[in-house]
């Protein structure tokens, strides 16, 4: 999406990308400029500290970082900018041991002051619902469209509850 990014995506591997796909999607859906970039808390910390040092400055307005397994760019993110950071745990890396889980509890369980917004495991495009809703709060063009959207969704339960259920 064209424009000054206001959202940050960031990857920590590019094994990551199929699964966080649809964050891109669901900001492009909303014409929201964002920029995606592989970084990785445990293989180049540097980077990750860079990036969210800058993404203020830069006009950045929220991060969204998805990652599997020992999942820490989120906080590590979260540790050098005070910008909302909104973390997707993935199932995902060589070991699917875990689902997940192991990378929701490192995602979530953060120290008192330095939260993470954390989604659902693999719910990328609620990472963007939410940044979307962050970004609504000063931007009333942006909030109309969310309600919109909102009630599209109020509208296909009554009409799939009709289709399935005549009458109710
Ligand atoms: C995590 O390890 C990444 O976010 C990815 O989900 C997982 C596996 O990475 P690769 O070994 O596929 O690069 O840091």
């Amino acid at each position: 999406m064209a424009g000054k990014p206001l959202v940050g995506v960031v990857l920590g591997s590019a094994s990551d990308l199929p699964l966080m796909g649809g964050a891109a999607e669901v900001l492009d859906s909303f014409r929201i400029p964002h920029e995606t970039i592989i970084s990785s808390a445990h293989r180049h910390p540097e980077r990750t500290i860079a990036y969210a040092k800058a993404a203020s400055g830069r006009g950045l307005k929220v991060l969204i970082a998805g990652a599997g397994m020992a999942a820490h760019l989120a906080g590590v993110l979260a540790s050098s900018t005070i910008l909302p950071v909104i973390g997707v745990p993935l199932a995902s890396g060589s070991s699917h041991a875990a689902n997940g889980l192991d990378a929701l509890l490192s995602t979530v369980q953060m120290p008192t002051g330095v939260p993470v917004a954390t989604v659902a495991i693999g719910g990328a495009k609620n990472a963007a619902y939410l940044a979307l809703a962050m970004l609504a709060l000063g931007d009333p063009g942006l909030s109309e469209k969310l309600e919109a959207f909102r009630e599209v969704l109020r509208l296909e339960v009554e009409e799939k509850s009709r289709e399935l259920f005549p009458g109710t």
